[in-house]
């Protein structure tokens, strides 16, 4: 009660703030987006990451207005971005709730009816398996209605649920996200190679492009382009860092 109070004070307060990730393709040598990852400015303790407060959130209604502060916030960084002559699509992490939530769907309209200029694919929505499974019929109508609005969708930690392989066939994603502890053991373990090397298989025979999340080092890197998979996120590439940063960091890569 006390800890969903303080979180509450925090958005009101703004003391969130979202950190972006850049997401690259190394064969194309370009950065085809980042990803907003969301970090609590604790007054006293410094910036949380979301491991310290999210939990504490799981299925309240706070979490959904977080999940509404953070696409609000996307939404004008991408009109920011844009209006300084940068295309930079940006992936939101969202609850499981919100992906199941039929009346989510409204509020992403109309958020989206605010930022007119904002087109198909400037903005994606990160899903987990784990989510779809709670309410499949759900979920559908909530990631159809993404799409219709042109929001794109990526499977988020593809590989670590229960049911990825019928997910991939029925769930309508534009992207599957290999899940980064596959990805940063796959040079040390071989199962967990013959993990990546098979979800980038399955991906291709799917027609899904693949980004490798986790990639902590080059060596991850070339590992991953000699199985054909080129888009890439991970500290080997960039660490989440504040948005002022990232037009000056583009400009250092490429
Ligand atoms: O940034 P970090 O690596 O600490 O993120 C840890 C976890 O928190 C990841 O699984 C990520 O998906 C999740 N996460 C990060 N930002 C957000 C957010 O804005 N909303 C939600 N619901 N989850 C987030
Ligand atoms: O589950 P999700 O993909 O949303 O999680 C993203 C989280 O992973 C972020 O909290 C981010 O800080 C973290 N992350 C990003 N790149 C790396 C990496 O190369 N190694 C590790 N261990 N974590 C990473
Ligand atoms: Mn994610
Ligand atoms: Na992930």
């Amino acid at each position: 009660r006390d800890q969903l109070n303080r979180l509450a004070r925090a958005l009101d307060d703004q003391e969130f703030e979202l950190y972006y990730q850049p997401q690259v393709d190394l064969a194309q040598q370009r950065v085809v987006g980042v990803e907003a990852l969301i970090r609590w400015r604790h007054p006293q303790r410094g910036l949380l990451a979301p491991g310290h407060f999210l939990p504490l959130l799981a299925g309240t209604e706070l979490e959904q207005a977080i999940d509404e502060w953070v696409l609000e916030t996307a939404l004008r960084q991408s009109d920011a971005w844009r209006h300084a002559g940068m295309a930079l699509p940006i992936s939101v992490n969202l609850s499981p709730q919100s992906l199941v939530r039929r009346e989510f769907l409204d509020v992403l309209a109309h958020l989206m009816q605010q930022h007119p200029q904002i087109g198909p694919g400037d903005i994606k929505v990160e899903v987990l398996e784990s989510a779809a499974l709670d309410d499949i019929d759900a979920a559908m109508q909530v990631m159809e209605g993404c799409q219709a609005l042109g929001i794109e969708l990526a499977l988020d930690d593809f590989g670590t649920g229960y049911s990825s392989l019928s997910y991939l066939r029925n769930l309508p994603v534009d992207l599957i996200k290999i899940d980064r502890s596959f990805v940063s053991r796959m040079l040390e373990s071989d199962d967990d190679h013959a993990i990546v090397e098979s979800v980038i298989f399955l991906a291709g025979k799917f027609n899904r492009p693949v980004l490798a999340e986790g990639v902590e080092s080059m060596a991850h890197a070339r590992a991953l382009g000699a199985l054909g998979c080129h888009l890439m996120q991970g500290y080997g590439i960039a660490r989440p860092m504040p948005a002022a940063e990232i037009p000056a960091w583009q400009r250092s890569q490429y």
